[in-house]
């Protein structure tokens, strides 16, 4: 079996990886750092006796994305699950002050990037005639909050597609989910806050967040489940977070 993972250069997709692999599944990992990449390739090599392939790119690049993908010989031409984990917030304030190239960043990623990549991939999908494409949206793509606005949206935007998509693919026998995470204590807050770490920190304070490997797990039940049945959404939170901005903190 092979799972394509973007954006396994940390967090919750490079728990994806290790999960998969555990599982003995070969895996492709994408990313942008090539040294994490191939640290993450080596680290699971050794561990698992799996195949894993890693492919460094930037999915914001159409070219990049094409090239990368028909790049898949026919050992890894057969990709059972797609796991489009990669994205990110950058910033968070009031839309009136929003910076374009923030906004550009994530849409051109959170949506730009899971679109071409989902469509590179899905004809060989189509061909041999199975697939799984796991979307990775958020607590943000189910509500809005203050400050959140673009980022929102983009999540709202891969709830949206994960349905039409859904639909799209049902008489090819392609099933696809989407997995809409709480608070996970991973680089996203250190990217959102633009290497901030106190703001960063401050986001996980006097609670216990979810780990990348909490959502992996939703992710992998997703992916091992028999070919009749498709879980469509996990929305999964931290015990003590009830919305975005409703925490049980203990200070
Ligand atoms: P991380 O910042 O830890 O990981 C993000 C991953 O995305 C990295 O591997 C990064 O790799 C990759 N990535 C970002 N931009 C690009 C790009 N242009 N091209 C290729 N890869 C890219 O954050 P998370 O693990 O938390 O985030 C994973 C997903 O989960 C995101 O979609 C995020 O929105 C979502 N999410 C996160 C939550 C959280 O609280 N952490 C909650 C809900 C959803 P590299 O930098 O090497 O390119
Ligand atoms: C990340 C979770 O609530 O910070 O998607 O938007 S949140």
């Amino acid at each position: 079996m092979i799972a394509y993972i973007t954006g396994a250069t940390s967090g919750i997709g490079e728990a994806c990886a290790n999960k998969f692999a555990a599982q003995g599944w070969n895996i492709v990992i994408t990313g942008r750092r090539i040294e994490r990449l191939e640290s993450l390739k080596q680290e699971i090599q050794n561990k698992y006796a799996v195949e894993v392939l890693a492919q460094n790119y930037d999915l914001r690049n159409l070219e990049e994305v094409k090239r990368n993908i028909a790049d898949l010989d026919d050992n890894w031409s057969k990709v059972d699950v797609l796991v489009n984990n990669a994205g990110l917030a950058v910033g968070k304030g009031p839309f009136q002050e929003g910076i374009y190239d923030d906004w550009e960043r994530m849409i051109d990623t959170n949506l730009k990037g899971l679109i071409y990549v989902s469509r590179e991939l899905i004809p060989r999908m189509i061909k041999n005639g199975k697939g799984h494409i796991i979307n990775i949206a958020s607590l943000a793509g189910i509500e809005s909050y203050g400050g959140g606005n673009v980022y929102c949206a983009t999540k709202h935007g891969v709830r949206a597609l994960t349905r039409s998509m859904r639909i799209d693919l049902i008489h090819q026998g392609i099933k696809v989910s989407v997995v809409s995470p709480g608070a996970a204590d991973t680089e996203f807050s250190l990217v959102r806050y633009k290497g901030d770490k106190e703001m960063a920190d401050s986001t996980y304070e006097g609670y216990i967040p979810l780990r990348g490997e909490d959502i992996a797990e939703s992710v992998f039940f997703m992916a091992s489940q028999p070919a009749h049945v498709n879980i469509e959404e996990i929305f999964i939170l931290p015990t003590a977070q009830a919305s975005s901005t409703i925490f049980h903190r203990s200070n």
